[in-house]
């Protein structure tokens, strides 16, 4: 329907997202984590084990699912404006300012800053950088290779996205609501072991899952902005080992959502299961002015009632 490939048109040239429904994921903490960690040590009474503690504040800081073993990579562009040989930027113009990548939209490109950092992170490994948003405040970090694995972030939300293409199965991971600052640098930190994940944003566990998706190759990443500003620096990625920990506290998995019902959700900002005109056409972001827009709405909202419930919008019989 020409509805549902619109949807998909506005959502791959990212201009969806806007808010997202309250959906509390439990959290985990590394610090919760040391504490099980410490408490399975004295228990089991494995003082030789304690050699193997991570040690505080040490970078990458104290993993749950993967033991950090060692750094394969790390960005290091110093202060020249030109990009490094790892980093190829097709979308946008991309500057390195005091060690970051900055991205600013090109004046006539459809597509939004977008730069590969050709790096591979292997089966067991650990990825973290710090990103901070630009003028419109939504950004991703995307693992490219065998797969199409996108972290996306805003101030108020919070997901994992499966696939892409029309020949790729899309789905998300999430949406967990989150509160970010617009200003402040953010870190995310992404822990993979074969087909398990685990993300991290400021060091609280979000979102985790089991996913084929992420036990296909890692070869590259891409670093995806929206208007002018948004920064990503410091990217490592270390080799790792699965750690003896992860087994026994393993988060329960984050929801699973089709992308048209990730769609609804973060466009019911109110989270009552309907969507407003309001809520409709907001979620369109940058369209939200077209005429069509309102019209489609109108189409949609099949009773008249001035909402679009579940139904009305396909995801309920
Ligand atoms: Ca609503
Ligand atoms: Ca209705």
């Amino acid at each position: 329907m020409n509805f549902y490939a619109n949807l998909k048109s506005s959502h791959s040239d990212g201009t969806w997202f806007h808010w997202v429904q309250p959906r509390f994921h439990k959290m985990h903490s590394f610090t919760e984590h040391r504490g099980l960690f410490l408490r399975m040590i004295r228990r089991t009474l494995l003082a030789a084990l304690i050699g193997a503690l991570p040690v505080v504040g040490q970078e990458p800081e104290v993993s749950a699912m993967v033991t950090p073993g060692k750094l394969i990579f790390e960005t290091a562009p110093g202060s020249a404006p030109k990009l490094p040989a790892y980093a190829k930027a097709p979308f946008g113009e991309w500057n390195v300012v005091d060690g970051a990548f900055i991205a600013n939209e090109r004046k006539g490109e459809t597509h939004h800053p977008s730069m590969r950092v050709f790096a591979e992170m292997e089966d067991t490994g650990i990825t973290e950088l710090e990103v901070r948003f630009g003028s419109k405040p939504e950004l991703s970090v995307t693992l490219y290779g065998g797969a199409k694995r996108m972290i996306g972030l805003t101030p108020e939300a919070f997901w994992v996205r499966i696939g892409a293409t029309d020949r790729e199965p899309a789905y998300v991971w999430g949406p967990v609501r989150i509160g970010l600052s617009r200003e402040a640098w953010h870190k995310i930190r992404i822990e993979v072991n074969g087909d398990q994940f685990l993300v991290a944003l400021n060091c609280t566990y979000l979102i985790s899952g089991i996913d084929p998706a992420f036990s296909a190759a890692k070869s590259n990443f891409a670093f995806g902005g929206h208007g002018g500003g948004t920064a990503f620096r410091g990217m490592k990625i270390w080799r790792g080992e699965a750690s003896a920990v992860w087994g026994v506290n393993r988060p329960k998995p984050a929801k699973r959502l089709s992308l048209e019902e990730f769609n609804f959700v973060v466009a019911d900002r109110d989270g009552d299961g309907t969507l407003t005109e309001d809520e409709y056409v907001s979620a369109m972001k940058a369209r939200a002015g077209a005429p069509e827009i309102h019209a489609r709405f109108g189409r949609l909202d099949r009773n008249s009632d001035e909402r679009i419930s579940r139904k009305e919008f396909g995801l309920e019989k």
